[in-house]
């Protein structure tokens, strides 16, 4: 017996696409049912985003912000993903996807704490949302529990998830993916494919062509989506939703993205892993430029609208690092405090005597 390959499996998985990047329509049969207040509002939410990852560069760099992953490149794969949930749909997210807790609830002042390693920043209080996961992978097989608790319920809500591609290289993708398709549990799992993961370009984390194919191992079904293009991954997002709570299981999206940024702000230089050609290659893929050019032609968008949104963003950053400055200096008892539900015997002794410490 020889052994099996699967033909062409790649050639299954074609990028779904509905809006190129010149802002043409080129899937019509495919375009999501938006009014025209929802077009505009996806096209707020990403220029307010862009504001916010220039914003939070500046300020990581003046030194009031501590741990920042960059977002600039993803906005359509991040927002575009979030708009097709319900506000009691849980999302998991990965240490880049603050964009999709705040549009979900989170207030940006507690976004800002998060990134100072503030316990406060880690409280969405009332929200369906986890704390952005730094653990690789480690999201993946918490979205299949949480998924599989919401269907034990009976909730009509989905569990989505957020990791890179280098994340689909950790045996705990497999393995959430594998749980959840066994269980029909109703979870979504989106890779965001930026090419990289930190300076190791995807082509060298799989032999895979494409990431959307690894669905097929686990059963479930797998989708390929232009990850520039907003449309798309509402589309392919809203499908996927619409699947899961009918009982049909989970879908694992690739979306095709990049981030224009470096890594994190600690100090990696994407010049040394990234060529200049390759970088705008993908900045003529833009989403914001792509969506605007649609909404222009629909007489939907213009340079009114984008300076009111641009203006509000800069407004409403200002003062929530001003509340982030305001909140109270976390103590050492917080931290202890905010870990355990019920503390072990060491930590209650080294939270007395920090309490004594603190009161002083
Ligand atoms: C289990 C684990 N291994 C390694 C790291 C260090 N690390 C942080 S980010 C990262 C790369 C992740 O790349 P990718 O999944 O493509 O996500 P992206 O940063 O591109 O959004 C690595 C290896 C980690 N945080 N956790
Ligand atoms: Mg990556």
């Amino acid at each position: 017996m020889g052994t099996k390959t699967i033909e062409n499996i790649e050639g299954q998985f074609e990028m779904f696409q509905i809006l190129n990047e010149n802002g043409e329509i080129v899937n019509k049969e495919a375009m999501p049912e938006l009014s025209d207040e929802q077009l505009q509002e996806l096209m707020h939410r990403m220029v307010y985003t862009r504001i916010l990852d220039q914003r939070s560069i500046s300020l990581n760099r003046q030194g009031r912000l501590g741990f920042y992953a960059p977002t600039a490149g993803q906005e359509a794969s991040q927002l575009g993903s979030q708009y097709a949930l319900d506000k009691e749909d849980w999302i998991l997210p990965g240490y880049r996807d603050v964009p999709q807790i705040i549009w979900h609830g989170l207030p940006l002042y507690k976004a800002f704490l998060f990134s100072r390693g503030h316990f406060v920043g880690n409280q969405a209080d009332g929200l369906n949302v986890l704390s952005p996961q730094i653990i690789i992978g480690a999201q993946i097989t918490q979205t299949a529990g949480v998924a599989l608790g919401l269907k034990k319920k009976g909730k009509k809500n989905v569990a989505i998830t957020y990791t890179g591609d280098g994340g689909a290289s950790q045996g705990d993708f497999y393995e959430g993916m594998n749980f959840a398709g066994a269980y029909a549990a109703p979870a979504i799992f989106v890779v965001q494919n930026n090419r990289f993961a930190i300076s190791v370009p995807v082509e060298k984390q799989s032999a895979a062509k494409t990431i959307a194919q690894k669905a097929v191992a686990a059963g479930i079904q797998g989708v390929q989506v232009d990850g520039m293009d907003v449309l798309a991954v509402y589309k392919a997002v809203t499908d996927a939703r619409e699947r899961a709570i009918n009982g049909e299981g989970p879908t694992l999206i690739e979306t095709m993205t990049y981030r224009y940024g470096p890594h994190t702000m600690a100090g990696d230089d994407p010049t040394r892993y990234r060529s200049e050609d390759l970088d705008s290659e993908w900045e003529k893929k833009d989403p914001i430029v792509r969506f605007r050019k649609y909404l222009e032609s629909k007489d939907l968008w213009n340079e009114e609208k984008e300076n009111e949104v641009v203006a509000k963003a800069k407004e409403e950053i200002k003062a929530a690092i001003k509340k982030a400055d305001g909140t109270p200096k976390q103590k050492v008892t917080d931290l202890i405090s905010h870990m355990y539900e019920e503390l072990p015997y060491n930590l209650r002794e080294q939270y007395e005597q920090y309490s004594a410490k603190e009161s002083k």
